[in-house]
């Protein structure tokens, strides 16, 4: 017997970070958290459950994983196996769509598509809402990429209700310009880096409210399509995620020398009128939330320092999609 399902997921940026555990196994966050799913890049995965296997083999871009790799997936698959009683082994074929080498490949979109293609596969159909709740318990952005647009993971109070949901589908001149200042696998992964952080900077014990405090003016400023609020809280979450960062032991920083020329030339074209504000995750790219149609203007601007090559330009993505 074979049974197969094929989806899409696409990435998503967060404006308000999800930045330390509460749970390690649920994979509950600490805080709220409200993301930009973006269209420039996905990822594709196919799920085959066959009962002639005796293991289960996972290809990444048409690569063969190895055994630790593929051990990450299975137990991922186990989730469904388990709730729709299935006990096959599967073939698990990906490929990650990034515009270049980004460095972009993530384990939003990833775990996203897989538990969308596992959905279909085992037979369960669950809905958006559970199907969140499954993409969180392999990677906590995933939680968001079901969703298009702007989209909240809800911390909730327990693994029962902790899901995304959909804040806005960001059709109203919204944009983002990547900038990548290093596409090299980062060395200290977001999963230790938010454990080290929590556990031993003094600074996180504000963190958890001034970012739920965040999540509230930042859906107002969705509400009210008001750009300067929304850049505004943007920029100055992602700041504070990082502040949190400097004060761990040992210090923990993902920034470059351009990841700040990229934050100074933001700042630039704010005080000559074009409304543009930064963001950086667990690495050293920086992300630029600005209205679409004046991203051209930045990456004009940016493309006196940066090559064609580092500077993407999206515009928002949708939610899950099968194939
Ligand atoms: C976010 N990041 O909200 C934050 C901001 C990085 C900085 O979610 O441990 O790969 O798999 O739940 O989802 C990256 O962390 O971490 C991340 P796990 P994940 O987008």
């Amino acid at each position: 017997m074979i049974n197969r399902g094929k989806a899409r997921a696409y990435g998503n940026i967060a404006l308000i970070k999800y930045w330390g555990k509460r749970d390690e196994k649920y994979i509950l966050p600490m805080n709220s958290s409200l993301s930009l799913t973006i269209e420039c890049f996905y990822t594709e995965t196919e799920v085959i459950f066959d009962d002639s296997l005796s293991e289960d083999y996972f290809y990444l871009n048409d690569v063969f994983q190895d055994k630790a790799t593929t051990n990450k997936v299975s137990s991922f698959l186990d989730l469904f196996r388990q709730f729709a009683d299935i006990n096959m082994k599967a073939i698990v074929n990906s490929k990650n769509f990034v515009p270049t080498a980004a460095g972009l490949a993530s384990s939003a979109s990833g775990y996203a598509a897989l538990a969308a293609a596992a959905n279909i596969a085992s037979g369960l159909n669950l809905g958006p809402k559970e199907l969140s709740m499954y993409a969180r318990q392999g990677s906590g952005s995933a939680t968001r990429s079901i969703y298009g647009g702007f989209v909240e993971w809800q911390r909730g109070t327990s693994e029962k209700d902790s899901y995304a949901i959909p804040i806005d589908d960001a059709k109203w001149d919204i944009g983002m310009v990547i900038v990548i200042v290093n596409s090299k696998e980062k060395s200290i992964s977001s999963r230790e880096g938010m454990k080290r952080t929590v556990k031993t900077s003094p600074f996180y014990k504000v963190w958890a409210q001034c970012a739920e405090d965040d999540i509230k003016v930042i859906k107002s400023a969705i509400k009210d399509r008001d750009f300067e609020k929304l850049g505004f809280i943007t920029e100055r979450n992602g700041l504070m995620m990082h502040g949190t960062m400097l004060g761990a032991v040992p210090p923990l920083s993902y920034w470059e020398p351009d990841s700040i020329l990229v934050m100074q030339i933001v700042r630039q074209l704010r005080n000559e009128g074009i409304l543009c504000y930064f963001t950086m995750d667990a690495g050293p790219n920086v992300k630029i939330l600005c209205r679409l149609s004046e991203s051209y203007k930045i990456k004009e601007r940016l493309r006196q320092v940066f090559a064609e090559d580092q500077i993407i330009v999206t515009g928002p993505g949708p939610g899950i999609v099968v194939l």
